[in-house]
């Protein structure tokens, strides 16, 4: 029923067993079967309302297994899936359908009457968090067992918006051929099973929750105690029942102060994965001494998906991502030399995960992919003697905040537009729960400018994520001589206040 290079048929072939596959508070397990037959009857609804392959599905809506349906569904009629936030603002998404020109746009039925005008001749359907919604009855009224449209390996499957140092957000085009190679080796080097029982508390509409945790454990036919958001109590409660959880490096520093976590609770565990951030070496210790495990380390972007991992087997080092992961190759460059080992430069990754390029952005692509395949990740970093990688840094300016990335640009732009603010300049300082926490430093003409003045400016304009959470006020910003804002001498003067 699914050609070989569609993600959907790799999907499907390994779960269509009667394996469990969720569950949510007061709500019946769902079983593998219900997930794909539910998925071919959104995929039958989505074609009824004109979607044709290669046609974009716009969809910002909270997390339920109906949300996984509709990324099934999408790939199954040969859609492409956008998965967007939902705690971006109206401005936000109204650029995203914009530039993305989608054919069908899913929304929380609460947005409906603001989404509805932005969506330029576009079907709009809703689906709440409960999973009720227009999208269901029109799902409902379909029968489940359609034929997935053919897609080669190249073909689009999903779009990610990333943000970008400068101007307009990009949206990276991951084709099946992206997406499926890289779940299946992960599914591999990680030893996923269906006797598995995977813990899935992160947002799926990135790619860690998306790509590395929902597409691996429906690839292995696990189990996935489907969580609607992170929830330390929900995490505790589940863990003896389980052996896997992916996560963010907060939800391992939430997890350590909750008095649940102990080595008992852990014992039923084979494996903790982190990534999306850097991962401190002491909370790596800390976990180690408190439950007995080593949390494997992995690097990845929205992309290339993942890129690197720390072994499955073998010494998981901390302070690194490890190896980078079979099929991948990776490089450690200064401009067009690649340096020596040992010496930091920007990495760069060549596979079948790297993706198609930007969204309608040729200029862009070709800045950071190169012809022969090599694509600039902008992160600096060394390989070690034992051919570890190590992160040390970021060559784009970029703020990660509890595994959400946030580009300066973006927020001093609309800091700037404030009347009687000069101008701004964002950092991230370290926070002891995100990691990194945004902070804004702002020349004012006018002294009346508050920072809750700021707040409320930006309230309606950017996901509250990327808000600064400390703004300071300075009579000027630090400059070198050619001009250009010293966000280092900034980092080193406001580093310290989260404490
Ligand atoms: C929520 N808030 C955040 C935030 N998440 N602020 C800054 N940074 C964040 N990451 C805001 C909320 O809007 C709220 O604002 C306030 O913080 C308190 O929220 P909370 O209840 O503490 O947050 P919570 O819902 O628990 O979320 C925190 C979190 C979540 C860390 C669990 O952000 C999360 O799940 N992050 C995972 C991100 C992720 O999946 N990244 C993968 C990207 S893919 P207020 O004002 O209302 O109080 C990628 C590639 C790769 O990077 O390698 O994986
Ligand atoms: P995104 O654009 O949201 O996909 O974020 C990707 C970025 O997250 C990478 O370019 C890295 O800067 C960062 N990242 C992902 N995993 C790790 C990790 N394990 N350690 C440090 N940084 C990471």
């Amino acid at each position: 029923m699914y050609d070989d290079n569609h993600l959907a048929h790799r999907l499907a072939r390994a779960g269509r067993a009667a394996a469990v596959f969720a569950t949510r508070p007061g709500l019946p397990d769902m079983t593998y079967g219900e997930l794909f037959q539910g998925a071919e009857r959104i995929a039958a609804a989505l074609r009824a309302a004109g979607l044709a392959p290669g046609d974009r599905v716009a969809v910002q809506v909270e997390k339920s297994l109906e949300a996984v349906q509709l990324y099934l569904g999408t790939v199954i009629a040969g859609g492409v899936f956008l998965p967007l936030n939902p705690a971006y603002t109206v401005r936000e998404v109204a650029y995203f359908l914009s530039d993305a020109t989608p054919r069908v746009v899913v929304c929380d039925p609460a947005r409906e009457a603001e989404i509805a005008p932005l969506s330029d001749g576009a079907s709009v359907f809703t689906l709440a968090a409960d999973g009720t919604g227009n999208l269901s009855s029109a799902a409902a009224a379909q029968a489940p067992g359609i034929a997935a449209v053919p897609r080669g390996a190249g073909d689009l499957a999903a779009i990610l918006y990333t943000s970008g140092t400068t101007g307009r957000s990009k949206g990276a085009m991951l084709s099946h051929g992206n997406l499926a190679s890289n779940s299946e080796t992960l599914r591999d080097v990680w030893r996923f099973t269906d006797r598995d029982v995977l813990i899935h508390a992160l947002p799926i509409f990135h790619t860690h929750g998306l790509f590395v945790a929902t597409n691996v454990a429906l690839l292995a036919g696990a189990a996935v105690h489907f969580l609607p958001k992170f929830d330390a109590d929900a995490i505790i409660a589940a863990l003896p029942a389980s052996t896997a959880l992916m996560g963010v490096p907060t939800f391992y520093t939430r997890l350590l102060d909750h008095p649940g976590l102990t080595r008992e609770a852990a014992a039923h565990m084979r494996l903790f994965v982190s990534g999306s951030a850097p991962l401190l070496v002491d909370t790596h210790a800390q976990w180690e001494a408190r439950t007995g495990h080593r949390i494997l380390e992995r690097y990845g972007m929205t992309e290339t998906n993942m890129n690197t991992s720390n072994p499955y087997e073998g010494e998981r080092r901390p302070g690194t991502v490890g190896f980078p992961l079979p099929g991948v190759e990776l490089r450690i460059m200064d401009g067009e030399r690649e340096v020596a080992q040992g010496e930091i430069g920007v990495i760069e990754v060549r596979g079948p995960n790297v993706f198609q390029g930007y969204w309608q952005m040729p200029e862009k692509t070709a800045e950071e992919l190169r012809p022969d395949g090599w694509f600039i990740t902008g992160d600096q970093g060394y390989l070690d003697a034992d051919g570890y990688v190590t992160i040390v840094g970021r060559a784009k300016d970029m703020v990660i905040s509890g595994g959400f990335n946030v580009y300066p640009k973006e927020v001093e732009t609309l800091i700037d537009a404030v009347p009687g603010v000069r101008e701004s300049a964002v950092i991230g300082a370290p926070h002891p729960d995100l990691g990194e926490a945004v902070v804004a430093v702002v020349v004012r003409d006018d002294d009346s400018v508050t920072a809750a003045r700021i707040t409320e400016a930006l309230s309606e304009e950017l996901a509250r994520f990327k808000q600064p959470r400390y703004i300071a006020f300075l009579p000027e910003l630090p400059r070198n001589t050619m001009g250009k804002v010293q966000k280092k001498a900034l980092r080193e003067d406001y580093g310290a206040v989260f404490g």
